[in-house]
């Protein structure tokens, strides 16, 4: 296929059971990230947690669903950001409430909260200076602690939260990518739901991501593999696609136009938060 003639053509690979389908979907459709204003809007909070893996006091970003209530009950997803960003990263370039906003109102998705931490557990987890320097990349594995020990006990402390793993989503991008993929396929007790976004080089290798793969085409509800076509980090979205193909482990991988940036990083919110904590309809993917 060529992507020049056909730009708005993605190949997904979908795989469940013993089956392997090709098919194409559309990306999102214009306007998707766009502030309209008879809208309903959720809201956008920031709190600070203490984190008793690392010391001090942290922050994060809370998105709460239009008409969010605190006498229902809602799942999570914890959407993480990449090397050089921090808690803010998704809001500043991504959007995340709008596109979601509009998808509530088209009634896409399921109700949930969304939580955006800063993912390098350090005492300075500002993105600035060498973002590659090894204490800050080393600090991007240290946040697999303060996820589960500090950031989700709190969350679930503050927020009317269904705290089983089909109620728990995590993804995120490049950085973060790798730390979903990592920690989610690492925790099957904790989360269900797991997406990794152009994932980085911080990506386990697939034999230890998934060391039993029967175990996780058991437990997980959907594993979601995308990365842009021009994106130099593509193998290692496309080793662990492979490993799992050949592992009869379940999982979308989808290949969309573009490189390593917030279009396609927009575009794979859109896509992936629909299907999250809902029964997995494969027929989706082929409309
Ligand atoms: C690397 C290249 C890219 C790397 C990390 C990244 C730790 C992360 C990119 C991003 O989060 O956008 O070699 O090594």
């Amino acid at each position: 296929m060529n992507k020049f003639l056909f730009p708005f053509l993605i190949m997904l690979s979908f795989s469940f059971g013993k089956t392997i389908a090709q098919t194409s979907i559309s990306q999102a459709p214009e306007g998707f990230d766009q502030l309209k204003p008879e809208v309903p809007k959720g809201k956008i909070d920031t709190l600070t947690y203490f984190s008793s893996t690392v010391g001090n006091d942290r922050k994060t970003i809370i998105y709460t669903p239009p008409g969010y209530s605190e006498s229902k009950k809602y799942p999570v997803l914890y959407l993480l950001h990449g090397i050089g960003g921090d808690e803010k990263e998704w809001l500043v370039n991504g959007n995340p409430q709008i596109i979601l906003d509009n998808l509530y109102a088209a009634k896409q998705l399921e109700p949930m909260i969304v939580v955006m931490p800063n993912g390098r557990a350090m005492k300075n987890d500002r993105a600035v200076g060498n973002m590659f320097d090894p204490e800050k990349v080393e600090a991007f594995s240290t946040f697999e602690k303060d996820l589960l020990t500090d950031l989700i006990p709190f969350i679930e402390s503050q927020y009317p939260v269904i705290s089983d793993r089909e109620h728990r989503a995590l993804a995120g991008l490049s950085m973060g990518g790798g730390q979903s993929l990592n920690f989610g396929l690492k925790n099957l007790d904790l989360f269900a739901w797991v997406g990794g976004f152009s994932s980085a080089p911080n990506t386990k290798k697939p034999e230890e991501l998934v060391p039993d793969p029967q175990l996780t085409a058991n437990k997980l509800k959907l594993l979601w593999i995308s990365c842009g076509d021009q994106d130099n980090l593509m193998p290692f979205s496309q080793r662990t696609h492979d490993y799992l193909e050949e592992h009869d482990v379940p999982h979308i991988f989808y290949v969309e136009p573009g490189g390593h940036d917030f279009k396609v990083w927009k575009n794979d919110l859109y896509l992936f938060s629909q299907l999250l904590f809902k029964p997995v309809d494969s027929s989706k993917f082929s409309q």
